[in-house]
């Protein structure tokens, strides 16, 4: 419905400045040499790589990018989320389904920026997100304790920072509290608790996926984003790895145990599939240099975007 020529635009984020560690701006490139491109195509998709190439914006990076309070490279990660941003809503204009594969969760800042500003263009609709993650994402300035801002997107998208922040003042808030669901959280900051009640943000923790089971927790998710639309309004997946257990998926920066399994994860993409809603996927947080077989996450990665764009089962 939304995408018109079985086209996925795909976005190779090599970025990691919204996190200390290194290694996650290798994530793109691996997933690329495990022939990503030549399954989706397998799949029958028109595979139109961003740049012919993996993006690394390191042209556009500020000269200088001291700590604004304890806030690290804020005009970095500004710079960056909005050519992302750009490149996104291209190929959303385009008629294309989009794929970012990263890189830091910072770049959903630019990814959702740039899917929301495409969708409400050509359909006149609100962009709603499902944020897949071990964490909530949604520290503001004021509340980080750790000043990444890989743990601060969904604040600025939802216009939750208050003034205009130093490299990050272009971004228009595009995401209603109602608008977003999250599954898969057990490490959320006390103040993100409280972010999270005060704006009513649906939330099924992992204790409420052992409750109900990932089933049902899917077919609550989908009734609460149906709400004020006829059950089809667009759908923007936001999958950090580290949702998943770290037995299934270790190679990745802040592993937390007691996670989605293999299955869980890959049912509700599939899921999301069949709702025919899906118009964007990040598939962030892989990092190659973390863990013993980076292989094995790189691989399960690769087999939840093919699950989310509809690698058939039988
Ligand atoms: C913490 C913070 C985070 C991912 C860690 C952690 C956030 N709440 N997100 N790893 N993917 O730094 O704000
Ligand atoms: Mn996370
Ligand atoms: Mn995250
Ligand atoms: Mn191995």
């Amino acid at each position: 419905k939304y995408a018109n020529k079985n086209e996925i635009g795909v976005t190779c984020v090599a970025f990691s400045g919204g996190q200390p560690k290194e290694g996650v701006d290798l994530g793109p490139e691996y997933v690329l040499k495990a022939n990503l491109v030549e399954q989706l195509q397998d799949m029958n998709y028109n595979v139109v790589l961003t740049g012919g190439k993996v993006q690394h914006y390191k042209e556009f990076f500020p000269e200088s990018d001291e700590p604004v309070g304890i806030i690290k490279r804020p005009r970095t990660v500004g710079i960056v989320n909005k050519i992302l941003a750009d490149q996104v809503y291209e190929h959303i204009k385009e008629g294309r389904l989009a794929l970012q594969i990263g890189g830091d969760h910072s770049m959903a800042i630019g990814t959702i920026s740039g899917v929301a500003r495409g969708i409400k263009e050509r359909f006149q609709q609100d962009i709603k997100v499902i944020w897949v993650d071990a964490h909530a994402d949604i520290n503001t300035p004021e509340t980080t304790e750790t000043g990444n801002i890989h743990g601060m997107p969904v604040s600025f998208l939802m216009g939750l920072v208050k003034g205009k922040f130093e490299g990050l003042d272009w971004i228009e808030p595009c995401l209603k509290p109602e608008n977003l669901v999250y599954i898969g959280l057990r490490d959320v900051d006390k103040l993100e608790k409280q972010i999270l009640k005060e704006n009513k943000i649906k939330s099924f923790s992992m204790h409420e996926i052992d409750r109900y089971g990932i089933g049902q927790v899917l077919d609550m998710t989908i009734e609460h984003l149906s709400k004020g639309d006829r059950g089809e309004s667009p759908i923007h997946v936001s999958f950090d790895i580290d949702a998943l257990d770290p037995s299934v998926a270790g190679s990745t920066g802040t592993p937390v145990r007691g996670g989605l399994t293999f299955r869980e994860g890959h049912y509700l993409l599939e899921a999301l599939h069949s709702t025919g809603r899906l118009v964007a996927l990040d598939m962030v947080e892989l990092n190659p240099a973390i863990g013993d077989h980076c292989e094995d996450t790189i691989a399960i990665g690769c087999s939840l975007i093919r699950a989310t764009f509809g690698e058939s089962l039988l």
